[in-house]
């Protein structure tokens, strides 16, 4: 089956709040593979790029420097349609307005400060990839979780 890639960075406010752990346990949880992790301060140039199709918006400016604030935590989380199933974990982008369950949902109120950010296609994802990874920080490993976690068909 497609075996996908999803960018997913916690925001400043989910590391200024303490959430790292908290998103990432959930992703092990459901299941889905690390291939990458980095810490990482974004700047006007990759942010200009990631959110390109946002350039025009009113929330433009305040977006950017929100993501400047402190550090991120970037990663690829790798699985079989990992990119509209992590969306789902990840909720609607308004929090207050996020599905109970989702991380924006349990987790954020806001609008703009909604803790995570994850791809929303095959494209977007390995754009963002490429904006903050180089090939070698991207794992390619056995995970003995894969063998149960899925069946032999989906893997194949
Ligand atoms: P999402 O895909 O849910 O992360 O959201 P979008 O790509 O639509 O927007 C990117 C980010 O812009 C959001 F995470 C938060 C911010 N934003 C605002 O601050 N105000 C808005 O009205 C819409 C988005």
């Amino acid at each position: 089956m497609k075996m996908e890639h999803s960018v997913v960075l916690v925001k400043p406010d989910g590391l200024q709040r303490g959430l790292i752990g908290e998103i990432i346990s959930r992703f092990e949880r459901k299941g889905l593979k690390l291939v990458a992790i980095k810490m990482v301060q974004l700047n006007d140039a990759i942010l200009d790029e990631w959110y390109a199709h946002h350039k025009e918006k009113p929330f433009f400016p305040k977006l950017k420097g929100f993501m400047m604030q402190s550090p991120i935590v970037a990663m690829v989380w790798e699985g079989v349609e990992a990119i509209d199933t992590i969306r789902k974990l990840v909720g609607v982008t308004k929090g207050r307005a996020a599905e109970a369950g989702s991380v924006r949902g349990d987790l954020a109120m806001s609008q703009s400060n909604n803790l995570i950010h994850a791809s929303d296609s095959v494209e977007g994802a390995a754009k963002e990839q490429g904006l903050i990874f180089s090939d070698d920080e991207i794992f390619k490993y056995t995970s003995a979780l894969d063998m149960v976690v899925y069946s032999q068909e989906e893997l194949a």
